[in-house]
């Protein structure tokens, strides 16, 4: 089963993911590590994507893509796998649901974790103060805010046109919306 989670940042796509991923032993697969480690480990790509990323900025659809295509590749062929964060755009909805359907396969889960901007923010500051990412300082915060409305908000309705969303209310404990979102997951 093909997972996808949408959300603004620090809306726990990276949280959720990773207790999805073991709850259902399906790898996990996140635009934003696979980029964090292309910087650290000075590859070409890394390069392109790292001023992009510190400014708040998405990084282009072509490289993305290329990324989503290499790594659908070197897993061969799971039972599924969770895309956390890995379409923030339109091209890329269309793009991936291409890549899927030349492997006989689709998104067959959209979630959707639905969180209110002062609780992104709120959230992004905690986790500023303990790892220091350099795209979660304030002014930034807030041009990926105003980037994830004006490029990634619209996928949602694509998406909607598409097999449809499930919409979850992201906010309490971490435990618990797991537990929904699992319930979704579950419910063919
Ligand atoms: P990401 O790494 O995906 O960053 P994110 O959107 O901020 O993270 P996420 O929603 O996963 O938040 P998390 O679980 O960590 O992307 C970084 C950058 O890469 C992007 O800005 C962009 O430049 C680039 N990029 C990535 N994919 C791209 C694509 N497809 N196209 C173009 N560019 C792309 O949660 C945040 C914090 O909240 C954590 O500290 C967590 O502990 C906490 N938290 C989670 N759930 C909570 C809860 N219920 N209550 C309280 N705190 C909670």
């Amino acid at each position: 089963m093909n997972i996808l989670l949408l959300g603004a940042p620090g809306s726990g796509k990276g949280t959720q993911g990773l207790i999805l991923s073991r709850a259902l032993g399906l790898p996990k697969f996140a635009t934003g590590d696979l980029l964090r480690n292309a910087v650290a480990a000075g590859l070409p790509l890394g390069l392109q994507a790292k001023a992009l990323m510190d400014a708040g900025h998405l990084v282009g659809d072509d490289l993305i893509l290329g990324i989503v295509r290499d790594e659908l590749d070197k897993q061969g062929a799971p039972e599924g796998v969770i895309f956390d964060g890995v379409v923030r755009t339109i091209p890329q909805a269309v793009g991936l649901a291409e890549m899927l359907a030349e492997r006989g396969a689709r998104v067959d889960k959209v979630i959707f974790l639905d969180v209110d901007d002062a609780e992104v923010v709120a959230r992004i500051e905690r986790r500023r103060e303990l790892e220091g990412r350099r795209d979660d300082d304030p002014a930034t915060v807030a041009t990926r805010l105003r980037n994830y409305r004006e490029q990634t908000a619209p996928v949602l309705d694509w998406y909607e046109g598409h097999g449809g969303v499930v919409r979850i209310a992201a906010t309490g404990s971490i435990e618990a919306i797991a537990a929904e979102i699992l319930r979704a997951v579950e419910e063919q």
